[in-house]
């Protein structure tokens, strides 16, 4: 073989070589930054649940009564969350419900809806079965509850992807995690007893 003829081959060799690594790399890129984007999710749902766990585990006290107290609570949350995704958007809920069978079960108070919209509105009855004077979805009422009721916690979280994969793959360009937990307020009194279900009417 000529030099000529070697030099030819080396340079078609390189070309080849260069062709496949231009196929290839966008893939293992796109691979790379996929698997980054579900430890760095993993990681933060992890983090989530032990963050929730911990501040459930604070509210149960008399003290997660105050208003003052949840406040703070939700601010350590919320600090806790942003220290690892800065534009986070953080949502806490808090329901309570007589016994923690009752939270598991989270059965909707029953209406009857005349006018058939699929909502309990315009004097529509319903059994207000907390008695709490309205309509209650889960069968639970809002906020921390007093001693012994149970309490379901929720965090949503959302915040922008860290890398581009929406603009890439068409994910979603947020990421929406949740964590829920399910605990007894401390008996710090003489629970009382069970609410008795009266018949109300929605506004
Ligand atoms: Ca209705
Ligand atoms: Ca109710």
């Amino acid at each position: 073989m000529s030099v000529a003829a070697l030099i030819r081959r080396s340079s078609d060799q390189r070309g080849t070589a260069i062709t496949e690594f231009g196929l290839i790399a966008p893939v293992f890129l796109l691979l790379m930054l996929g698997a980054l984007d579900l430890a760095h999710t993993l990681y933060m749902q992890g983090v989530l649940q032990g963050v929730v766990q911990k501040a459930a585990r604070d509210s149960t006290l008399e003290s997660g009564q105050e208003e003052a107290t949840q406040l703070a609570i939700n601010q350590k949350i919320e600090d806790q969350v942003k220290r690892l995704a800065a534009n986070a958007e953080v949502r806490i809920s808090r329901r309570n419900f007589y016994s923690y069978t009752k939270a598991a079960q989270a059965v909707a108070e029953p209406y009857n809806d005349n006018n058939g919209n699929g909502k309990c509105d315009d004097g529509e009855p319903f059994q207000d079965n907390n008695a709490n004077g309205v309509r209650d979805a889960d069968g639970g009422s809002e906020g921390q509850g007093g001693t012994q009721a149970a309490v379901v916690m929720i965090v949503d979280v959302q915040y922008p992807r860290f890398f581009p994969l929406d603009k890439m793959i068409g994910l979603p360009g947020k990421v929406h995690l949740s964590a829920k937990t399910v605990l007894t307020n401390q008996p710090y009194g003489q629970k009382p007893g069970e609410p008795v279900s009266v018949v109300r009417n929605c506004p």
